[in-house]
């Protein structure tokens, strides 16, 4: 049992890029950022970040649930983006028993073993990443990426993570993915969005 597995898979970051759109003049902004692998493909689930801006007080909420269910023996969905501070339900939706541990930096925890039809809860404090895993099942592995900002997303089938109600201005930008090779797998750039205009954003590419 470790807290990291070795991935046969790494994956290294060819480039991101994004798109900013803009629906009214003065707001609703959003921006659309494609991610890459290092073959070219599209990458999916991967977490992108903006930093949020001084002075920015949006509300740190997202339009889904903090709910990572157990489902065919498999954590659902496998990446889930949280506030932090939020509490996370763990509901099993399988017939057989299921554990929850962490040994991440960012939350260290374990929930004994519960049954079907059942749901345990964390909070989660601390901004970073956290591998859940299974006692009984080592095949079952879930994310949740612990976050400070509302400029989140999570990439699609297409590698695309769209970030909306975005003000102008540069922003660091943060892409992690549970393969990346970069540093507790994330990779770190800038973007400056400036309506009208694609923007093209090179992240590191180790
Ligand atoms: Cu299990």
């Amino acid at each position: 049992m470790t807290s990291r597995v070795p991935s046969p898979n790494p994956v290294r970051l060819l480039l991101a890029i994004g798109c900013l759109a803009a629906t009214s003049a003065t707001e609703h902004r959003h921006l659309d950022i494609q991610v890459f692998d290092q073959r070219g493909l599209p990458l999916r689930d991967a977490v992108v970040e903006l930093a949020r801006p001084a002075g920015d007080n949006r509300p740190l909420v997202f339009a889904w649930r903090n709910a990572m269910a157990q489902r065919n023996e498999a954590f659902v969905p496998g990446t889930l983006i949280v506030p932090r501070d939020a509490t996370v339900a763990f509901p099993n939706l399988d017939t057989v028993r299921h554990s929850i541990y962490s040994f991440s930096r960012a939350a260290r925890f374990q929930i004994d073993l519960y049954g079907s039809d059942q749901t345990r809860a964390h909070q989660f404090a601390v901004a970073g990443t956290v591998a859940l895993g299974c006692h009984i099942h080592d095949h079952m592995k879930g994310y949740l990426r612990v976050t400070d900002t509302p400029y989140a997303a999570r990439s699609d089938l297409d590698g695309v993570a769209q970030i909306g109600n975005l003000p102008e201005g540069t922003y660091a930008v943060t892409v992690w993915h549970p393969q990346g090779t970069g540093r507790d797998g994330e990779w770190h750039g800038s973007v400056r969005l400036v309506e009208g205009r694609p923007n093209r954003l090179t992240i590191g590419t180790r």
